[in-house]
């Protein structure tokens, strides 16, 4: 298998897909394709991107593009217990998650977007983005405080799994705009920031250095 994914840096869509690759522990190969470059724009290098977006991953001529469908298929092929909780009831609390991030937050996605590299130690954010943090960590309060200390493990349905990988990104932004949250949020956004998968992404996303300006938010200082 094969997964196309934008800067890691930028591409929090990608980050996603590409988590869900490495938790399903089935082998695949990574391909990044460089946002806003001339083949990009030009769409050269769009040509295996059914819709012009990543990620996108490929399994033996097949291509799923959208991040969720890729946790989807890939929960389908590695094992549904590698991504979501077995209990009807959380894994309806874990699907109503995933599906809200994925449609939603839209504030905090475009006011805040994800860049590793830089951090913004004067932001200060607009009332809709912290709309959406609130939501976020009442979601959060709910998965954990009910469901997520069952396995012993930290993660919001216990183990590791798709809400994590889908809420990785939130847990980047409140981190890189010092987005003021709950006590125990911070532990959680800790927790997802040290997960070994998100260190291997983040060391590789500090080492690129591709031109991109077309998330650029004041203040930021280079980390
Ligand atoms: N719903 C899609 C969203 C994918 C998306 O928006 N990807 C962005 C990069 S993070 C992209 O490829 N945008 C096209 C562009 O920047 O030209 C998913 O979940 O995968």
């Amino acid at each position: 298998m094969k997964i196309i994914i934008g800067n890691r840096n930028y591409s929090s869509w990608s980050l996603r897909g590409w988590l869900a690759m490495r938790q399903s522990l089935l082998p695949f190969e990574t391909d990044l394709r460089v946002m806003d470059s001339p083949d990009w724009v030009s769409g050269a290098s769009k040509q295996d991107m059914p819709s012009g977006q990543v990620p996108v991953l490929w399994d033996h001529g097949t291509p799923i593009w959208d991040s969720m469908a890729i946790i989807l298929y890939l929960a389908d092929k590695a094992g549904h217990d590698r991504f979501w909780p077995r209990e009807p009831r959380e894994r309806a609390l874990a699907y109503a998650m995933c599906a809200e991030m994925h449609s939603g937050f839209k504030a905090l996605r475009s006011g805040c977007p994800m860049n590793l590299q830089y951090n913004f130690p004067d932001f200060v954010p607009a009332a809709d983005v912290m709309d959406d943090v609130h939501r976020i960590e009442a979601l959060w309060h709910q998965a954990i405080s009910r469901f997520g200390s069952e396995t012993g493990e930290p993660w919001l349905f216990g183990r590791f799994g798709a809400a994590d990988i889908m809420f990785a990104p939130v847990c980047t932004r409140i981190n890189s705009y010092n987005l003021p949250v709950s006590a125990d949020a911070r532990a959680y956004v800790g927790r997802v920031l040290a997960h070994p998968f998100m260190a291997e992404w983040h060391a590789l996303a500090m080492a690129e250095d591709y031109p991109f300006t077309r998330y650029e938010i004041p203040g930021g200082v280079r980390i």
